[in-house]
């Protein structure tokens, strides 16, 4: 594969297995987190297959975005492949008890700065008429489940984004995939439980969750379809997870 691909999130989790499975297929990769050290060493790592350049960004600050994708040296301006994968979920409490400054972290990182990442990407594959963005949604886009209120509303919009892309570039050579994990162990529920690694264990406590290759396999091979085919959306799922009754709440007599 000859394509340059630019994964925001690549310090950890999926977006760290999916710079690992696009360079071993021979893509260029642009590394994307804030954490500098981590993408240092994955770029120390990777570099033994292939080119790497990282870029420390923090993806809710639309300036610093617009600029980060402007100022990259001109043999990583083009972008083939756009993971925007950055993101997390904070919190489990009902809506009522919930963090505003929770929220506020979640719709400024999954919605804003996925949309800022998309707008200073996308015009230079619209020019080239060439182009893959791959957006990481969840489940929980798709399904409500108690605490997921405003995690789960973030991806909604993920989905909604996705198929929207999709119409704006009607005619052109430009691809839109949403990716839909289920439960998958990474760091996410240290990040959701706020560094409490006991409740984050607890969550993949006798299961057998997703791991990141599952997801970044599902990437990868949306990627490698022919160029005339849309991945439009993967839902994906452990097989230890399902869906359950919709609650009915009873009054007592
Ligand atoms: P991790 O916590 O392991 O990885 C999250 C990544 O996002 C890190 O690399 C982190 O890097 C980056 N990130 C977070 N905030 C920002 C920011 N403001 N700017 C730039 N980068 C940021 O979790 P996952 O790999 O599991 O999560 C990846 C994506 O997958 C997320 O969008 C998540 O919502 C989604 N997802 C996860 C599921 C799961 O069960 N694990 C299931 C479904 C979807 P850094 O902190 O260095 O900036
Ligand atoms: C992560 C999956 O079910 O924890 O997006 O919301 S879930």
């Amino acid at each position: 594969m000859s394509k340059t691909v630019l994964i925001t999130g690549a310090s950890s989790g999926f977006g760290e297995a999916c710079a690992i499975h696009f360079a071993a297929l021979g893509a260029r990769v642009i590394l994307s987190a804030r954490r500098q050290h981590r993408l240092d060493e994955l770029q120390q790592k990777l570099s033994e297959h292939t080119e790497v350049h990282t870029l420390t960004l923090d993806v809710r600050k639309r300036d610093e975005v617009a600029a980060a994708i402007a100022n990259l040296p001109e043999e990583w301006q083009a972008i083939d492949v756009l993971v925007n994968n950055a993101g997390l979920a904070l919190g489990l409490d009902a809506a009522h008890n919930a963090s505003l400054d929770d929220w506020d972290d979640m719709i400024d990182t999954n919605n804003k700065g996925l949309a800022y990442m998309t707008r200073a990407v996308l015009p230079g594959m619209v020019e080239r008429d060439r182009g893959h963005i791959i957006n990481i949604g969840s489940i929980a886009g798709s399904y409500a489940y108690p605490g997921g209120n405003a995690y789960g509303a973030t991806k909604a919009f993920v989905a909604q984004f996705s198929r929207n892309l999709r119409a704006d570039l009607a005619g052109k050579h430009i691809r839109v995939t949403n990716i839909e994990p289920g439960l998958a162990e990474t760091e996410f529920s240290v990040v959701r439980f706020h560094g409490d690694i006991d409740a984050a264990q607890n969550v993949y406590k006798n299961t057998l969750p997703l791991i990141a290759d599952d997801i970044a396999r599902c990437v990868t091979w949306a990627s490698e379809q022919p160029e005339h085919v849309n991945i439009n959306n993967i839902e994906v799922m452990p097989t230890c997870q399902t869906w359950s009754a919709l609650s009915v709440s009873k009054e007592s007599s």
